[in-house]
């Protein structure tokens, strides 16, 4: 059977108010494609019906350029592409009548419609069924495992006014919860989250945050948190994408590795600690030791700042094999600077260097010496981009 495909030239109508819509088949009986108004360019559409439906709506007030669109007639002999969710994934790419594709939604998202469609085809329709689903932040929801998401309703899109949302986050007994603030925006004075350190509102209350002050990261002091969300009646903002996971008791937080360098030690409770080291041709900055101590909030805390590995400015190299990089690499160097490199091997041997990776503007240059300062013998004088010199 012919099935028909619209391609949009130009879209811009009055958002909201002038809205096109369109049936997959006649208005009373076949499936509302699309509702559209604004002015961004929509994707294309296609029918699995031999007829499309547009109406066209307008209010009267306001009016704008319209739109203008293709169509074109092709051959049904499969299903149409599924598409992918926002914010989820989709497994499978046959199209073929009786296959199926199955999806899943990111993070902190949820399905609704059903995760598995199968096309279908009656009297050379070939449609899935059912519908594709969707991924939404859902408004609460109790959450449990040892890590999660927390999206404010619909994230990404604007929270919808006049909501309260409850999330309970329960983890492993004997653990406690570390909740950080990724992204934070609630109309000032007016739309709230409350953060409880307890099952409930009835247990003591953490902070009520507003605004747009991104808050410190909180810690419970058992294994469950409650957070109430309340939106009033008007204005609404991004709302916000929280993430938690949970922590042995008595113990310090996950510090993380640092780029390129390593870390030794595992165990984070109190007293413990953990020392990082850098790769070849990197040094450390700051101390490389944290120790895990009880903190002034009576919770335990690493008593220094993580520690960097930086690609210093010159320096002297031995030993009998290592690595040289220019300041800050991977990053780009800072303009203006003399770096000034002395690689040293004990007596008998003589050094053999081969750059792995060299990259500069033009006027940037690097000198090799043969000898200990700049007053030897140059050996190349590099400049631009190469290879395995
Ligand atoms: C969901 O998808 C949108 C659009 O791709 C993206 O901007 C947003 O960050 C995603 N949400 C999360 C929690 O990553
Ligand atoms: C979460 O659990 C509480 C108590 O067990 C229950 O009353 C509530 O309906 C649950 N909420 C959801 C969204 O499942
Ligand atoms: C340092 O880490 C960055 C990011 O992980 C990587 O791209 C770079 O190659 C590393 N540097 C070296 C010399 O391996
Ligand atoms: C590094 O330099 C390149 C070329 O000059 C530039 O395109 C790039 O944005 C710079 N990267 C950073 C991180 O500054
Ligand atoms: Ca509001």
């Amino acid at each position: 059977m012919l099935l028909l495909s619209l391609h949009f030239l130009v879209f811009h109508t009055e958002e909201v108010h002038d809205v096109l819509r369109i049936w997959d088949g006649p208005q009373d009986g076949g499936v509302l494609l699309r509702e559209l108004s604004g002015s961004a360019l929509p994707p294309d559409a296609h029918s699995t019906f031999n007829t499309i439906t547009l109406q066209f709506t307008t209010d009267f007030f306001t009016s704008k350029q319209g739109f203008a669109l293709q169509f074109s007639v092709s051959t049904a002999t499969s299903c149409n592409d599924p598409g992918m969710p926002t914010n989820g994934t989709r497994s499978g790419d046959s199209r073929e009548p009786g296959d199926h594709v199955v999806f899943q939604c990111d993070p902190g998202y949820i399905l609704q419609g059903v995760n598995r469609i199968t096309c279908t085809e009656i009297n050379g329709r070939f449609f899935w069924q059912p519908d594709p689903p969707t991924c939404t932040a859902p408004c609460g929801g109790n959450l449990t495992g040892p890590s999660g998401l927390i999206l404010s309703p619909d994230y990404p899109e604007p929270y919808p006014h006049g909501r309260e949302c409850d999330w309970r986050v329960t983890v492993t007994q004997d653990y406690v919860i570390l909740l950080s603030f990724n992204h934070f925006s609630l109309e000032p004075s007016y739309d709230f989250l409350h953060i409880y350190d307890g099952p409930d509102s009835l247990s003591p209350l953490l902070g009520s945050f507003y605004g747009t002050d991104v808050p410190d990261r909180i810690e419970s002091s058992s294994n469950t948190l409650f957070m109430a969300f309340r939106s009033d009646a008007s204005l609404s903002s991004n709302g916000f994408v929280l993430q938690y996971t949970e922590n042995p008791r008595e113990s310090c937080f996950e510090p993380g590795l640092l780029r390129n360098g390593t870390r030794v030690g595992t165990d984070l409770k109190l007293g413990f600690t953990v020392t990082y080291h850098c790769e070849s041709g990197y040094t450390l900055e700051g101390d490389p030791t944290l120790t895990c101590i009880m903190g002034g909030d009576g919770k335990p805390s690493w008593n220094k700042p993580k520690p960097m590995c930086i690609a210093p400015c010159g320096g002297q190299y031995s030993g009998l094999e290592g690595v040289v990089l220019s300041p800050g690499y991977p990053g780009n160097y800072t303009s203006s600077r003399t770096c000034l490199y002395s690689v040293a091997v004990p007596k008998d041997y003589v050094v053999f260097s081969q750059f792995a990776f060299f990259q500069t503007a033009l006027n940037d240059i690097v000198e090799v010496y043969d000898g200990p300062t700049q007053h030897s013998r140059v050996l190349s004088s590099l400049s631009g981009a190469h290879t395995g010199i």
